[in-house]
Parts: C-alpha cells; structure tokens; sequence
C-alpha cells in the first residue's frame, strides 16, 4: 500500500526527486534563481506569480577587443630583476616589476573592465512577463530544476486553476524555449518585455515578437561585439498584440515562447559572423516550426546523452531527504552532517551546470559558467589561469564529459599566437607564454600588478588540461593537433628557465606562488620569486608531457633531449624544517597563514608527483600544510581542498569540507577568505563569495575523487569513502587509459566493482591494500567482488 502511494506521488508531476533543486518561494535574488543553458544560452529563472523575470546571456557578450597589452621593451628589465632577486632584494624586484614588467596599459581595470580593451563578460538582458493580476490565495508554489533532464518548472494553483510554466534551454534548437499553461481556458494574459541595463533598442517584430539589439564597448571608443536577441510566440487562442516594445497577450490558452540570440563574436581572435539579426531570424523560424513536444524531447535526448553517462547514488536518503526545499536543506548542512544525497545531489548539479555551460564549438564556462546579471561581472567573469579556468573543467574527464572539455582547448590554441608575442616581449623567449587572466581577445600579456599578475605559469597549467585528456583517451588524433601547443608551451619555459641564486636549480623567475605573499628577514614583503614550488611542479608535468608525446608521435629527438636535460634541474618539491610542503624555494614565513591559494600542492593535486603510496614523506607534509592552512576558505579553495584530502585518501576530511562548501554563505559583497567564507548560496551555485562556479566544478570533481582515481598507472576504488557515505553506488566514472568503472558498497565496503575497457590494454588496480592486474581486450568487462577477485556476475 504504502509502495503504492509512493510511486503514485511519484507520478505527479514535479514531485521533489533526488534530482531536482525545489524552492517554495519565487526567486528574488540571482543566487536563489535556477539556471538553464545550453552551453552559449543561458537563463536564470526567477518564478514570480507576478512578475516573471527571465534573465539572459549568451556566452560571447564580452565587451573589450583584440589589443597588444604587452610592453615591448619588458625584456630589457628581465637582468635587472633576475640580478635582484638572487641577491634576495625581492621586493625591490617586485617595485621593478610593478614599473617595467606588468601589462601596458590598464590590464584588467583592477577586475573592473567593463570599459577597458580587456572587456568583460556580460549579461545579455532581461525578458520580463507581467502577468494581469487575478484574485485569490497562491497555494502549493513550486519552483524546481529538474537536472536529470534540465527542465526548470513553476507550479502553482490560485482560485481553483492550476498554473505551470516549463523552461529549457535547447541545444539541437539553438533556442529557450518556455510554456505556459493553464488548467482552464482563456487564461493567461500577460505583457513581454526585453531590455538590459545599457546599449540597447528593442522594438516590436512583426505580431508577436520582439527583437533587442545593440552594441558593446569595445574599449577603444569604438564599437566592440554587437548582438540580437529575439523573442516570439505561438500562442493559442486569445488575442496578440504589439506596441512600444513591448507585446502583449490577453486570455489566451497556452503560449509557449521562444528566446533566440546571438552576437558577431565568431570564436576567437575577433573574427565576425556576417549577421547576427538573421541569425536570430533563423533559429527562430526554425524553433517555432516545430511542436513542443518534439522540442522537449530532442532537448530531453541531448541533454541526457551526456548526463546519464554517469551516476551517483548515495544512501541511506535522511528521513524527510525529499520533502524539505533545497534552501532547507543546506540550512541542515550548516546545523548537522551533512546529508549524503546532498552531496549527490550536488555532485549531479555540477554535471548539469557543465553540461549547460561548455558545448564543443563554444567558449568555455568562465567565472560564471555563462550565468550573470550584471554589466560588469565580479572579476570582469573572465578566465583566471591560476586554477580557476582549469578548476572548472577538473570533472569533464573523470565524470565522463570528455567532449565538454573541448572548449577549453580552443581558448588554449586562441592563446598561441598572442602568447608567443608576449614571450618574445617580456622574456626574449621562444614558444608561448599566458600570465594570469584571459578573454576572448587573447590577451596572454602579465596582469597590471605584480602582486598577482606576474605568475608565470598560467600557460603551463593550461597545458596539464591537454596532457591529462589524451591520458584519458589515448586518442592519438587529438595528441597530434595538441603537440604544438604542447611544445610551445614547453619551448618558452625551456628558455625562461634560469639559474637559482645558488647555481642548482633551473627556476623560473620573476614569477609567483598565485598570489600569495611573503615575508623577507629584512621586515619586507614580496610576491615575486624565483622558483615557486608550484611552477617546478609545473614544468616537470609539461616538461614529461612534451617528452612522452613525442615520443608517441615519434619527433623532436634534439628538443626531447632539451627538456629531458632541463627537466632534472628543477628543483624537487621538499618539506621544510617546519615539516610542510615548502611553497617557495626558500623558506620564507608566509604573510597570511590561511591564505586561499595552495598551488604548492599542485603536484598532489591535480598532478600526482605527491602520493602516499609513492612519496608517504611528502604526503604527509602536505596533510600538514593543509592543516596549517586550516579548512574554512573561499568557495574554490575549499573546493580545491576537497580534492587535496581525497587524494591523501582522507574521506573523512573531505566530506567534512563538502559540508562546509554546502552551507549556507552568510555573505553577499567580495570576501577574500577567512572563517565565514565559502559555502552555497539557496540555488546551490558556489560562494566565493561572491557567486563563482569554479566551486561547483571543483567538488564535482572532487567526489569523483573519492570514489575512483586513476593517476599513476593504478586504479583505484574508494580511496577515500568517508563513513558516512555507507552505502551507495557510482557508475560510469572514467580512469586513465580508456576506461569506465561502476563501483557498488555496502557498509562502507566495497561488494563489486566493474571495470569495462575501451581499448584495452593493461588495468592495474588497488582496493584495500590490495593490488591486482589484468590484461583487458577491447570491450570487456572486468568484474570483481570486493576482495577483487573476478567474478563473473
Ligand atoms: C583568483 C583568486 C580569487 C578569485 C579570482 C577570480 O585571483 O585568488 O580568489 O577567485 O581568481
């Protein structure tokens, strides 16, 4: 009986699933909206009974153009600064720095670019719906995002009529699509309006329709990135009509509309579509030729070719698990343990945020995915090279989304030539080089202060990103077409690279631990180095990475040896005397003992030069770096933490982190670290505070972490299940080498484990203390009980 009623509450439509975020209020914050995209559309949904605010973006509305920010006589200070620093006077280097060696001209605008050749990424407006007053009590209001299939929903009843809008944001149509409906007849009357905050025209389109069109700053006095932006409708019954800019339907009984746009921004390097008016015209003739249904499931069917490849279950849900609405339950979180089909939960928003914001062909998700408000978005919602570009695309391969990494290899190719003049300027370097930021203009030149701007080695870190994939796919084709990026990267650090002040090492220099300062004996304080541990990590990665591809390829024999020579200078990663992973080549006392950057840590994560089985001394000193670092960080930064204490095997930990990432954020302005700091806001997307999505994709790719890694040539299973994730099941996550395991537990024990491999070829893999290895043909399944003995069912 009570089975029954279960799966008939099921079958009601919207009933809160695992998978859905649910609100019982509309929205009257962006952070408490519910995102839609599909990968260049975005649209965050507010739900009001009222007034429905519908706020929109396409993914290349960035203001800024193509300019040459790189100092062309830099190279000349590069002696002078090398010469300070080995005579450790750094912070006279770093004056150096902030005079002769930073960008020409504004850089970023301080992370205010809006009106600066940098730019910044930007909303594209606002589609509001006033709906005519109706009497009566709103009852049962229900506001969800539905993941499995990325369909956002409003539901309410009033004076005995049921309402419901449905909205999705379609890939195969190039179109937001939302419908609107009625239990009974003749009853939805509302008035459309499109705008934005600036730069815009909107006027009425033939009957029914809307288009706003515009043109940014390109930040020169000129004209930047020009965009359209259409609505329509189909309407049933009632009447339509158009005046001022606006449209308006009156008792009607159903509508569905249609959000089309597009800019002249055609992939990087500032190149033009012809006319993005007729493109917005054809996308919209063609999304409103077709049926809704047939919409709905061609959107439904893209969406969930990438979303079910994977999937996490993890029990017992609490009691209640399903009931409470999503801002109850991170309310919980902050007050209890954290419930585990909570993090399962979050684990799947991260894949749909991905899945939404990063589509072959497009631009990659940036600080924001694609979802912002504003005109000039928190740090111009850029590309941040020193982990928070790369953070975002941490779950495409290990949760099986390889293709969504795509866009970040375009933007890593759009860097090269830019790259290679900024070098050449800075360095008198070969090869390319990108510093901290970038946009869709290529701007790989140094930021505007030496305090963050100067690292060095964002272009390194970019390069893990392309390495990692063919680790994931073997797929040679794809090695080929990245070899020289690879190489160039590898060939600018090969020159950049210079002696320590002591002779020993290959260090580069100046450059940065991201961000984090130091204090001098002298009293003095600095950011620039010579050698920071996270860029020797680096350059063995890229430095190996360049070595074995190629030899895969069979190439380069004089350039291998080159790197292969280089490579055994840099410097090791070492424990100081304090028994912490050293972040500098000396062992300068840090400025801020809990500062949010751990780029020191880089080697055990992402890289796996730090392991506890290979290298237990240093493993243990970076557990120790971690707790002197403490917990409580920004959004990202707990985030990066919960992938450092799953690679320590420490489950425990970092569930305990998770928690802390899905509590409630009590803060809304900037918020650069500290106690208070990281957490969620009510629609889940990440605190930095402020919003950034980086987070999102860090845990995402941090649960994965937990349950399967596959760094070192060896899979393993549950490394670090915390106890209280019990019971529960992950399936479909990748490892290295092509293949895909599904992993079943029961009391914190693994029961079976299958390992289906896709091209075959040697699967080593670890359980327990335990290590087996097999040697797996194309297409087969390897399964195993929890002893990893194989079993055939
Ligand atoms: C880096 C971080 C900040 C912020 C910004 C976008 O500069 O240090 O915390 O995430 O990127």
């Amino acid at each position: 009986m009570t089975r029954i009623l279960a799966l008939l509450l099921l079958a009601l439509p919207g009933f809160a699933s695992e998978r859905s975020l649910w609100f019982d209020t509309p929205a009257t914050k962006f952070t408490q909206s519910v995102p839609i995209g599909n990968g260049r559309l975005g649209a965050m949904v507010f739900g009001g009974v009222e007034e429905e605010k519908i706020v929109l973006n396409e993914s290349s509305m960035w203001s800024g153009s193509v300019q040459n920010a790189d100092r062309d006589d830099a190279a000349a200070s590069l002696p002078e600064i090398r010469r300070l620093l080995r005579e450790g006077r750094n912070a006279e280097a770093e004056k150096l720095v902030n005079e002769k060696f930073v960008a020409r001209g504004p850089g970023s605008g301080s992370g205010n670019g809006k009106d600066v050749q940098f730019g910044c990424y930007q909303v594209l407006g606002t589609l509001r719906l006033a709906f005519e007053k109706t009497e009566g009590e709103v009852k049962g209001y229900r506001r969800s995002l539905d993941v499995s299939k990325a369909i956002a929903r409003v539901e309410f009843r009033r004076a005995d009529v049921n309402v419901s809008r449905e909205y999705f944001a379609s890939a195969p149509d190039e179109a937001i699509v939302i419908r609107l409906h009625t239990s009974k007849r003749g009853l939805i009357s509302f008035t459309a309006k499109l705008d934005r905050p600036e730069r815009f025209t909107t006027v009425t389109d033939g009957n029914s329709g809307l288009l706003m069109t515009g043109t940014l700053n390109d930040g020169k006095g000129g004209k930047g990135v020009s965009y359209a932006a259409r609505v329509d409708m189909r309407t049933k019954g009632g009447t339509v009509s158009a005046a001022d800019g606006s449209i308006t339907v009156r008792g009607a009984d159903e509508v569905t509309l249609f959000v089309t746009a597009a800019t002249d921004f055609h992939g990087f390097a500032g190149r033009k579509v012809a006319d993005r008016v007729a493109l917005t015209r054809n996308d919209m003739t063609r999304v409103m030729g077709r049926p809704y249904t047939m919409l709905l499931r061609s959107h439904e069917a893209d969406y969930q070719k990438y979303f079910e490849r994977a999937q996490l279950e993890l029990g017992p849900a609490q009691p209640d698990g399903e009931f409470i609405s999503t801002p109850e339950r991170i309310k919980a979180a902050a007050d209890g343990p954290l419930d585990p089909s909570l993090a399962a939960l979050y684990f799947d928003y991260g894949r749909y945020l991905l899945i939404s914001s990063s589509r072959p062909g497009g631009l990659p998700a940036n600080l924001q995915g694609i979802w912002a408000e504003e005109l000039q978005t928190p740090w111009n919602g850029d590309w941040h090279l020193d982990v928070n570009v790369q953070m975002n695309y941490w779950p495409a391969e290990v949760t099986n989304l390889s293709e969504l990494h795509q866009p970040l290899f375009a933007l890593i190719e759009s860097l090269r030539e830019p790259g290679e003049h900024t070098a050449k300027a800075y360095y008198g370097a070969r090869g390319w080089v990108a510093h901290v930021i970038t946009n869709p203009w290529g701007y790989t030149s140094p930021g505007e202060s030496a305090s963050w701007g100067a690292t060095t080695s964002g272009s390194a870190w970019l390069c893990q990103h392309l390495w990692d994939h063919y680790l994931f796919t073997r797929d040679e084709k794809f090695l080929e077409w990245a070899y020289p990026l690879l190489k160039g990267s590898a060939r600018f650090y090969a020159d950049f690279l210079t002696e320590s002040a002591d002779g020993k090492w290959l260090v580069t220099a100046p450059s940065n631990s991201p961000e984090n300062a130091f204090q001098l004996k002298d009293g003095s304080q600095s950011h620039v180095c010579m050698g920071p541990t996270v860029d020797n990590q680096l350059l063995r990665y890229l430095f190996s990475a360049a070595i074995q591809a190629s030899e895969i390829l069979k190439t380069d024999l004089e350039f291998r040896e080159e790197l292969t020579a280089k490579r055994a200078r840099l410097a090791p990663t070492r424990a100081g005397s304090d028994g912490r992973v050293m972040e500098w080549l000396e062992e300068y006392a840090e400025v801020e003992k809990t500062h949010r950057h751990v780029s020191h840590l880089w080697g055990l994560y992402p890289a796996s030069e730090i392991t506890p089985d290979e290298t237990g001394e240093l493993a243990a000193a970076a557990r120790k770096s971690l707790d002197a670092r403490g917990d409580a960080s920004t959004g990202w930064s707990l985030a990066y933490k919960l992938n450092l204490w799953a690679r320590l095997g420490d489950g425990n930990r970092a569930n305990t982190i998770l928690g802390m990432m899905l509590r409630p954020t009590g803060e809304t302005g900037f918020v650069m670290g500290g106690k208070s700091a990281g957490g969620s806001y009510e629609n889940l997307f990440d605190a930095h505070p402020p919003f950034q999505i980086d987070g999102n994709f860090g845990a995402t790719a941090g649960i994965a972490e937990m349950l399967l890694q596959s760094h070192n040539g060896v899979v393993r299973f549950l490394p670090a299940l915390p106890d209280a994730w019990r019971e529960g099941n992950i399936r479909g996550l990748r490892a290295r080498g092509g293949f895909e395991a599904d992993l079943y537990w029961k009391g914190g024990k693994l029961l079976v484990g299958v390992v289906r491999s896709t091209l075959g070829g040697p699967l080593k893999i670890r359980y327990n203390g335990k290590t087996v290895d097999f040697e797996t043909k194309v297409g087969e399944s390897v399964r195993l009980n929890g002893s990893l003995e194989r079993v055939s069912r």
